[in-house]
């Protein structure tokens, strides 16, 4: 496996071409998860590493029981999240799924050592779940969870050894219920077939719907395992765990990074674009809509 320091310098994500949205959305569809096709460029990696490894450091200065360290809305914390929430690809689905009007949900990262912790907090681990909260009470779509967010894993250290805790899903489970509304007595065993583990090189991007059945086992390895997660909705959903900032806290943001962080405006203007609202992210249409005028004229 080729190692951090030996992969090629690209300084910059490569954009999806039309071909390779249209296979990942296939994916997504049928499967509620997809696997995009490049890692995160080198630079990236390095970046969020450090990021990760400073707070995380900082973390168990104050604290020095904490074994793994979780930081929800970690775009505020470093730039290097912040940059992750610009991935392009990224932001391409999102735009193919969403339309213009959609921006940040949800971002966290998690730095999970070997701790032999049996507690399924989130932070040792994860349960069986969908996203929620309290997703089996979401509104359904022709019986359906509705994609109401889309959910990208970074993952940025190896996992390839299989005993890292790597991210799992029960394939196609976002159109059933969640965990088949077995609640206590739902068995993993059940779905044995369907489950996929990504036992992945770092770098590695999924992208999963939130109704997707997922879990997280502990990290058995002595590779610490460290992964950000970014979600993204409808700009007229509220963000899972974070506020809406402050003209003073956007000071020095792009615009686009203004639109997806989400900065003041009208009521109104969450639900429908207004003025130049549905170009703000025009750069991630397809390359055969950027030619021709918007797609979403609202007005
Ligand atoms: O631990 C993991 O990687 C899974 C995290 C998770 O399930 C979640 O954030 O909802």
């Amino acid at each position: 496996m080729m190692t951090l320091e030996e992969a090629p310098p690209s300084a910059e994500p490569t954009r999806l071409t039309d071909d390779q949205r249209d296979r990942l959305a296939a994916d997504l569809e049928r499967d509620g998860y997809a696997m995009l096709p490049e890692k995160l460029p080198a630079g990236w990696i390095q970046e969020a590493l450090a990021a990760i490894d400073r707070i995380t450091r900082e973390k168990r200065a104050e604290d020095s029981s904490l074994t793994g360290v979780k930081v929800q809305n970690c775009v505020d914390a470093d730039p290097a999240f912040l940059r992750l929430m610009m991935y392009e690809p990224a932001l391409q689905l999102c735009y193919d799924i969403f339309g213009p009007m959609f921006h940040l949900n949800q971002s966290n990262f998690v730095s999970r050592p070997r701790d032999n912790k049996t507690v399924a907090d989130f932070v040792s681990s994860s349960p069986w779940h969908a996203d929620g909260p309290r997703p089996g009470l979401f509104p359904k779509v022709d019986g359906a969870m509705g994609l109401h967010y889309l959910k990208f894993g970074y993952f940025l250290t190896d996992l390839t050894h299989g005993n890292g805790g790597s991210l799992m899903v029960v394939r196609g489970s976002h159109r059933r219920p969640e965990l088949d509304g077995k609640g206590g007595s739902f068995r993993i065993d059940d779905y044995e077939k369907n489950v996929v583990k990504f036992d992945c090189e770092p770098g590695t991007v999924i992208v999963f719907h939130q109704a997707q059945w997922h879990a997280a086992p502990p990290n058995q390895s002595e590779t610490e395992r460290k992964n950000v997660y970014i979600s993204y909705c409808p700009t007229w959903m509220r963000p899972l765990d974070r506020e809406f900032p402050t003209e003073a806290d956007l000071a020095g943001r792009t615009d686009e990074e203004r639109w997806l962080l989400g900065e003041p405006r009208p009521a109104q203007q969450w639900w429908l674009p207004r003025g130049n609202d549905s170009e703000r992210m025009a750069r991630f249409r397809r390359d055969s809509q950027t030619r021709g005028p918007a797609i979403v004229n609202y007005d």
